[in-house]
């Protein structure tokens, strides 16, 4: 069994603005929720400092986009200054959480620093109206951990977290979202040596969309040819950290010239995969350059996660 997600034709749907000074390089990895009606996109943008800013665009149909003509969140301190990168937006009982990776030239840790003259911080971020952010601090300091993503509701009464450990996925539950502790966080699953694609490095994609069969994760991975591909698992309502099923094939990986070169070649990652009347819109940034979209039928998708 093999299923594969359907390029929207009009895609690649939104590229760099030439005449911006701080997305005239590369606009991708965006985070897109659906809200009164309207998709709202958040998206990791790069010009000509290519320290990396959240800008805001938003769309009726998911395929037009109007931009704000200045980014909603950019660098504050050392912490960031070196950019904010791969955005993940969700609504929790009405408020707004932002996840993104903080790139700074400070760094917390007590080991050697995992990224090049700085750290790296997963944060989390508040909002009531997807415009003005307040920051509530990261989930962990001074180690390499990106591709963090909230639940859309607490589980067992706590929020949660799926977050990536290299090279495996976790999972972690707070109270508050600002205090996590390490008693309350554990591995979910990782690489697949013997499974070709996704044998390297694996994290998570967008929001996982809640099914009667569990989580619906989409996730993206990695070999030893660094080429990026999406596949999918299914974890347990109630406890996350069991795999119901993790579909063995990829269901995405980069076919056209605009994914297998850009500025990072033979990348697409993803961040978002809001479920728009009964399809799954996968946004992603390809070639780490623009942004692309693919879709799917959502009862296919969940048939694919559980069967295939
Ligand atoms: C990851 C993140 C993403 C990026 C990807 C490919 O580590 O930094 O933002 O798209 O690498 O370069």
């Amino acid at each position: 069994m093999t299923f594969r997600l359907q390029r929207h034709p009009q895609s690649p749907i939104l590229l760099p603005t030439l005449a911006s000074e701080w997305e005239c390089y590369n606009v991708f990895n965006p985070s897109v929720i659906v809200h009164n009606g309207l998709l709202h996109m958040h998206y990791r943008a790069q010009g000509l400092d290519w320290v990396s800013r959240i800008g805001y665009a938003v769309s009726t149909d998911g395929i037009q986009w109007n931009r704000l003509q200045q980014p909603v969140l950019a660098p504050t301190d050392a912490t960031d200054s070196r950019g904010l990168e791969d955005p993940r937006v969700v609504a929790i009982e009405g408020i707004f959480y932002m996840t993104y990776t903080a790139y700074g030239r400070a760094y917390s840790g007590t080991g050697k620093p995992t990224h090049a003259g700085g750290g790296i911080l997963p944060m989390v971020a508040r909002s009531h109206n997807l415009l003005t952010w307040e920051r509530l601090g990261p989930i962990v300091r001074g180690e390499d951990n990106k591709d963090h993503v909230l639940f859309p509701r607490k589980i067992q009464g706590r929020y949660a977290a799926l977050h990536r450990r290299w090279p495996h996925v976790w999972l972690a539950y707070s109270d508050d979202l600002i205090s996590w502790h390490e008693e309350d966080m554990a591995p979910i699953y990782g690489p697949r040596l013997d499974n070709g694609w996704d044998s390297k490095s694996v994290g998570s994609n967008g929001v996982p969309i809640e099914t009667p069969h569990g989580w619906l994760c989409l996730n993206h991975a990695y070999a030893e040819d660094r080429i990026y591909r999406f596949g999918v698992a299914l974890l347990d309502l109630d406890d996350p950290t069991k795999v119901i099923r993790r579909a063995k094939a990829p269901i995405f990986w980069p076919e056209e010239l605009w994914e297998i070169k850009g500025d990072v070649p033979n990348v697409v990652f993803s961040n978002a995969n809001p479920v728009v009347g009964e399809e799954v819109y996968v946004y992603y940034g390809a070639g780490d350059h623009v942004i692309g979209l693919a879709t799917c039928r959502l009862d296919a998708l969940l048939g694919y996660a559980r069967f295939g």
